[in-house]
């Protein structure tokens, strides 16, 4: 009698154990959409929420370094679209301006000097053109949606438009609109998702680039947006950091995770934001295994690897500007220099640095530094055949495409990516969510397309916990046919931020 009840008792502080509370919501990542999902849960009133992070700081992809003196930003750096002439700024230009996050105009196009292989040569005419052929792809790209015609790669509707770059003047003007935005080449992109990405992100009424760039200069880093905002409400019991999540197992009524030292953290819900490159690589586990649409999905989205390699010299022997544009004749080698060294952003610095974006960039992470140093200056060489180029005395880049906790730069759509992929990537799979930059069609790879979807995907979580009745599943497509598949439905482009 005595041994029934002892067993009934630990059982049913099992069950206890198993259930600890019907509300706590895991919040797997801390970067900007674990960030806001948890400042949308705390506005909600539910307070009951562990956010758990690999490293030991919010911010993610936002990623600061001491560098030669001043803090440059190995990830994102750039806040686009700041406020567009119509509808409402950026949210994280109204962060910045709130936890006064000093920033700068950034002349992308205008303030361009053009180098080849032999020094200065003038084709900024060249990269005019290559900006209004953008601009013009984005228009057509946007009619093709407005149509329901079937996507198709940048690559093809540049031709269409008549833009069919020849000289490695044309390839690097091309480069420095598209691949540098999107991180990936015009034929590795679709023509349909980049004219949304670029509507939705810039005012392209009357196709003039608008003063809307803004670089953070900020010493304390650019993460100040997000980690300042996080100190409003989030409590140190809130968040563990140093814990990477290894195993992630889910039901229709709750979600564990186990942490790398076989730690278990139960919740009812949980909200995973870990980039879609993690979940490419088998990073973390999934338990039951992922549903194949959900695969399909994951696989289908590109992670591209956006590398910015930072120089420092003893001087500043560069150009005026604040971007200087190389015309290699490999596309994309070593072209796009901007200068730190320039009275907008840190004068008197002696930093430089170059951008490299997809194959290339993931090509320079897989090099020994002595050797990507090696390239780059001898690419200075060429750039600047009359002056004696002195060595770097520092010179760094992140390898985001190698670090097991991102796997690239940030989500580029391909052409074989529908829009039905799109809903597959971003559904639920029971109390199991999933946000992030990946999972937004309007701002796919930015800074506000992963602030759009906390919001978004911490409201799915809301209505579940406030309104069981409203708890549907979200949209999925298990098998994306060719009926439905190449379709992108009716949507609605008109232009509009928010
Ligand atoms: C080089 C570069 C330049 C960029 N430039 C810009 C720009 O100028 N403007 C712009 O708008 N956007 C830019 N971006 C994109 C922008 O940084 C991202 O869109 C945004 O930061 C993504 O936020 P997120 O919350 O979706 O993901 P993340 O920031 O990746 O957040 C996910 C978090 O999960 C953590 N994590 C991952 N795996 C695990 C695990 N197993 N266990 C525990 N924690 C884990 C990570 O450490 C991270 O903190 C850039 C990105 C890069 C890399
Ligand atoms: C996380 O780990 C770092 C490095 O080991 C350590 O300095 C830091 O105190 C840890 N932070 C927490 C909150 O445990
Ligand atoms: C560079 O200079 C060399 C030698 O004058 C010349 O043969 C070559 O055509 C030049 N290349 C370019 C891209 O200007
Ligand atoms: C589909 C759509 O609305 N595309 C628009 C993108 O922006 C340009 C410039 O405002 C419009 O001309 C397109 O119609």
């Amino acid at each position: 009698m005595l041994a029934l009840l002892a067993s009934l008792l630990s059982f049913l502080l099992v069950t206890v154990n198993a259930n600890p509370d019907s509300e706590t919501v895991l919040i797997l990542g801390g970067g900007v959409a674990g960030i806001i999902a948890a400042k949308t849960l705390h506005e909600a009133g539910i307070d009951n929420f562990i956010l758990i992070e690999a490293r030991d700081e919010l911010g993610g992809r936002m990623k600061s370094y001491r560098f030669g003196g001043k803090t440059v930003e190995l990830g994102a750096n750039w806040i686009h679209g700041a406020k567009p002439v119509s509808g409402p700024a950026n949210p994280i230009y109204t962060l910045a301006i709130k936890h006064d996050v000093k920033m700068q105009y950034n002349d992308f196009y205008g303030s361009l000097s053009t180098f080849d292989i032999n020094g200065t040569a003038d084709f900024v005419d060249v990269c005019r053109k290559a900006f209004a052929d953008h601009a013009k792809l984005t228009i057509a790209g946007g009619e093709r949606l407005s149509r329901s015609l079937v996507d198709l790669s940048a690559r093809t509707g540049y031709a269409l438009m008549g833009s069919k770059p020849q000289t490695h003047y044309e390839q690097a003007a091309e480069y420095f609109h598209f691949d540098m935005e999107y991180a990936q080449s015009p034929e590795q992109s679709s023509w349909i998702a980049q004219a949304m990405n670029a509507n939705f992100t810039y005012d392209f009424i009357g196709g003039k680039p608008l003063k809307d760039t803004l670089l953070s200069i900020d010493e304390r880093g650019f993460k100040t947006v997000v980690q300042a905002e996080a100190a409003e409400f989030l409590q140190p019991s809130h968040v563990m950091f140093n814990s990477t999540v290894t195993d992630i197992s889910y039901s229709d009524s709750g979600v564990s995770a186990t942490l790398d030292g076989g730690r278990v953290i139960r919740g009812a819900y949980a909200l995973c934001t870990f980039s879609l490159g993690v979940l490419q690589h088998d990073d973390v586990r999934f338990h039951p295994e992922l549903p194949v649409y959900k695969q399909e999905a994951i696989q289908s989205m590109v992670m591209a690897t956006y590398t910015k390699i930072f120089f420092k010299f003893d001087r500043k022997f560069w150009f005026d500007t604040e971007m200087g544009l190389y015309a290699d004749p490999e596309r994309g080698r070593y072209s796009a220099w901007q200068s730190l060294d320039h009275p907008n952003f840190f004068p008197g610095s002696g930093i430089i640095f170059v951008t490299v974006t997809g194959i290339f960039a993931e090509r320079v992470e897989s090099l020994p530094d002595s050797q990507v140093r090696e390239e780059a200056f001898s690419v200075l060489k060429q750039m600047f055949p009359n002056i004696d180029v002195p060595q770097p005395l520092d010179m760094f880049f992140y390898r985001w495409h190698s670090d097991p906790l991102y796997r690239g730069s940030y989500s580029n759509w391909p052409p074989s990516f529908f829009l039905s992929h799109y809903h597959n990537l971003r559904a639920n799979l029971g109390r199991l969510y999933f946000a992030g930059e990946a999972t937004s069609l309007k701002f796919v790879g930015f800074l506000h397309g992963a602030y759009d979807e906390g919001l978004n995907i911490a409201g799915e979580i809301i209505k579940c916990i406030q309104e069981e009745d409203e708890c549907a599943p979200m949209k999925r497509v298990p098998d994306i046919t060719n009926g439905d598949g190449k379709s992108y439905g009716r949507f609605n482009m008109q232009y509009s931020l928010y």
